[in-house]
């Protein structure tokens, strides 16, 4: 046996309680090493840059399941190994890279060489069965990628993961002026009708229907239909208030459609893709798996299983960094390259904690990176607020400890690194990939939650107002005859791209809570605080080519 993953202490914010109760049952899950990672890395970055002549030539499912399914040997030696124990895998991904497991406990502490114990968390109180290591047959090591959840523990505040600030859940206000942006001048609410004038995103409906939008929802967090509704009668008096959603249930995922089940992501989510990316089929995918890191993962896999999966991906959720194992950050972010290399754009919040994690945290002494935010293969979304737009000073930023800074960002980040100087050195990590990459607007987001209007900020609002703008510019080009835009970064990077966006350059971001550790600070150019800046929809179209 040799061991596989392991930590070295039992992390902060809990305490073993004592060895787990030998029948209790794991559903462990066993993610076998890829045929060829490298090769699907290589193809997603040749299909999304914009000088290769195979741009925009997304891959078919059978060709990424080709890159990404096991070898043959790794297959047979790891079933030959469960069956000696009496076990049957499942497959969980399309391409049979990941296999599911039901074993009690006993067996895996022998399977396995591991100690699963009962955690407690000294905070919440509430309990998980993990083991501080675990190791696989000398001969199987290079056939088993990570076995999950093992060494991962849950955030042990049992915090939520949605980006948003729910503190900020004041009622929206509205006002009568035919001006578009009034009741952001006025009263601080944020309106659709606002975001379309601030960004030119236009108001006349999609025309093509086989463009798509999806929204990821998990935590028991439902989209109500009437609240839908009722945003659409408010904020979008020119379209048909009945716009319907298509839902896709994950792990069993639920959609009860009772007002007290109003969860305000998924609302903020669906009200911000359905209610912007006007005429855009949007879905809502939700996820009934209680293991949040479990659950982003199962959501990919789902999404990789469509034939046609939506263009558009928009996920506000996300943890820091540190909370991921540097493999199963690794491996979820493959997923996302999967995705990217079907032409899947992947968008993500960027967190709303500034440099100190994904909620402000005060006692933050280096910067606390987020993920996926820092994942190199998808988009990250910063928020900004006022007009003229400024930084938030919540907007999640800073530099990955996991991924080191992929080739598309390394003039623009070097720019920002030798402005900054020695400002923040040792707080973060220069070499990492940096985060976000573009923003939106963030603060008082007006949005109905259970029949309510009122409003919310955070990350988590600027992601889908991205989202839009890409899935209406995705009409665009389809409606041209010509490809999606899919994984955007090496075309955002590219010169073309960045020129498209209104560039904040006021504002700076949440510290680790002491006045003398300033964040980041939004400047002309790229930054980690806001990306390049909010999108210019016209803009956008003409460095597209139309
Ligand atoms: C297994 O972990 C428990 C704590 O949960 C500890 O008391 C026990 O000593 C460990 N056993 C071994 C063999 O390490
Ligand atoms: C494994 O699956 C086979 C075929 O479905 C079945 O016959 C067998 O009983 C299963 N074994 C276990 C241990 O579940
Ligand atoms: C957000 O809304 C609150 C409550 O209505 C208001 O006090 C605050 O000034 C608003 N913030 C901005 C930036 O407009
Ligand atoms: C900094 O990031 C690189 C990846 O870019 C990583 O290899 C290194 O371990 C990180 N350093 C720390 C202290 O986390
Ligand atoms: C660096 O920090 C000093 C002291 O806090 C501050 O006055 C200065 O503006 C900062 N420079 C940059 C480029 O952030
Ligand atoms: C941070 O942002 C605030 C609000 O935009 C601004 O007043 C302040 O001067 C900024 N501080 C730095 C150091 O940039
Ligand atoms: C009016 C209407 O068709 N409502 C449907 C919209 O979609 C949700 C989720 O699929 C359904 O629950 C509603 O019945
Ligand atoms: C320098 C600066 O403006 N820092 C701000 C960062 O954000 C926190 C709150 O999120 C403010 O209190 C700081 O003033």
């Amino acid at each position: 046996m040799q061991v596989h993953e392991a930590r070295q202490n039992v992390p902060t914010g809990y305490t073993a309680t004592g060895p787990a109760s030998s029948d209790t049952v794991l559903s462990l899950r066993v993610a076998l090493v890829q045929n060829n990672i490298a090769g699907l890395i290589d193809a997603l970055y040749d299909v999304s840059s914009p000088s290769s002549p195979n741009y925009g030539k997304w891959l078919s499912k059978t060709e990424v399941e080709a890159y990404v399914a096991p070898k043959q040997d790794s297959v047979a030696a790891v079933n030959s190994w469960l069956s000696a124990y009496g076990l049957n895998a499942t497959a969980l991904s399309p391409a049979g890279d990941w296999l599911g497991i039901e074993l009690p406990v006993s067996k895996a502490n022998n399977m396995l060489a591991a100690n699963f114990s009962v955690f407690s968390s000294t905070v919440t109180g509430s309990t998980t069965v993990r083991t501080l290591s675990y190791s696989v047959p000398s001969d199987l090591v290079d056939h088993i990628d990570l076995i999950h959840p093992t060494i991962i523990f849950p955030d042990p505040n049992g915090a939520k993961r949605p980006v948003i600030r729910v503190a900020d859940r004041t009622a929206s206000k509205t006002f009568d002026d035919s001006s578009p942006c009034a009741s952001v001048t006025e009263s601080g609410s944020m309106t659709p009708a606002c975001l379309q004038h601030l960004y030119g995103i236009p108001a006349t409906p999609a025309t093509v229907s086989s463009n798509g939008i999806a929204v990821t929802e998990y935590e028991e967090q439902y989209a109500q239909g009437a609240d839908l509704h009722s945003f659409l009668q408010q904020f979008r008096p020119d379209v048909n208030p009945d716009t319907n959603y298509t839902v896709i249930s994950i792990d069993g995922g639920e959609n009860p459609q009772d007002p007290n089940d109003a969860g305000v992501e998924a609302d903020l989510d669906l009200q911000y893709t359905a209610g912007l990316a006007t005429g855009v089929p949007a879905t809502v995918t939700i996820d009934g798996e209680d293991d949040f890191l479990t659950g982003l993962l199962n959501t990919g896999f789902s999404l990789l299983g469509l034939e046609s999966p939506p263009q558009v991906v928009s996920t506000s959720w996300g943890g820091d960094e540190n909370e991921f194992s540097p493999s199963y950050a690794t491996n979820l972010c493959n997923v996302y390259a999967q995705l990217g290399a079907r032409g899947v754009s992947m968008i993500f919040s960027s967190g709303d904690g500034g440099v100190s994690g994904n909620q402000f945290e005060d006692y933050c002494t280096i910067f606390n990176p987020t993920f996926p935010s820092t994942c190199p293969h998808i988009t990250t979304v910063g928020a900004t607020y006022l007009i003229p737009e400024v930084a938030a000073d919540f907007s999640g930023g800073g530099f990955s400890n996991y991924f080191p800074r992929p080739d598309y960002q390394s003039e623009v980040v070097s720019a920002y690194l030798a402005l900054l100087g020695n400002n923040d050195t040792g707080l973060y990590n220069a070499s990492g990939r940096a985060y976000p990459d573009v923003s939106a607007y963030g603060v008082n987001c007006s949005v109905v939650i259970g029949g309510v209007t009122q409003v919310v900020s955070g990350t988590s609002c600027s992601a889908p107002i991205f989202a839009s703008t890409i899935a209406i510019l995705n009409d665009r080009l389809l409606a041209a005859g010509k490809p999606t835009l899919g994984f955007l970064n090496p075309w955002l990077y590219s010169g073309a791209g960045a020129a498209a966006f209104t560039d904040i350059v006021s504002g700076n971001n949440t510290s680790c809570g002491d006045d003398d550790n300033l964040g980041f600070f939004a400047t002309k150019g790229w930054d980690p605080v806001t990306g390049f800046g909010t999108p210019k929809f016209a803009s956008l179209l003409s460095a597209v080519g139309l």
